[in-house]
């Protein structure tokens, strides 16, 4: 998704740190969330990128696979 994708209201899933992209550094935004090291503009609703509720290591990891993907 783009950024454009982004703005027109879709919500970027798995955008943890809220900058428009899906890279490393929300894998890494969504780790430090688990281990509660505060991370600056975190998104809650999109750092749970399996909707259950529930923002822990298979959100990180869902990220990393979408990554892998790109
Ligand atoms: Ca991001
Ligand atoms: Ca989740």
């Amino acid at each position: 998704m783009s950024i454009e994708d982004y703005e027109s209201g879709g919500k970027l899933l798995g955008d943890a740190n809220g900058d428009g992209f899906i890279t490393i550094l929300d894998a890494t935004a969504i780790q430090k969330y688990i281990v509660k090291i505060p991370e600056e503009n975190f998104r809650e609703d999109l750092a749970d990128v399996n909707e259950d509720g529930e923002i822990n290591i298979i959100d990180a990891t869902l990220v990393q696979i979408m990554l892998s993907k790109a």
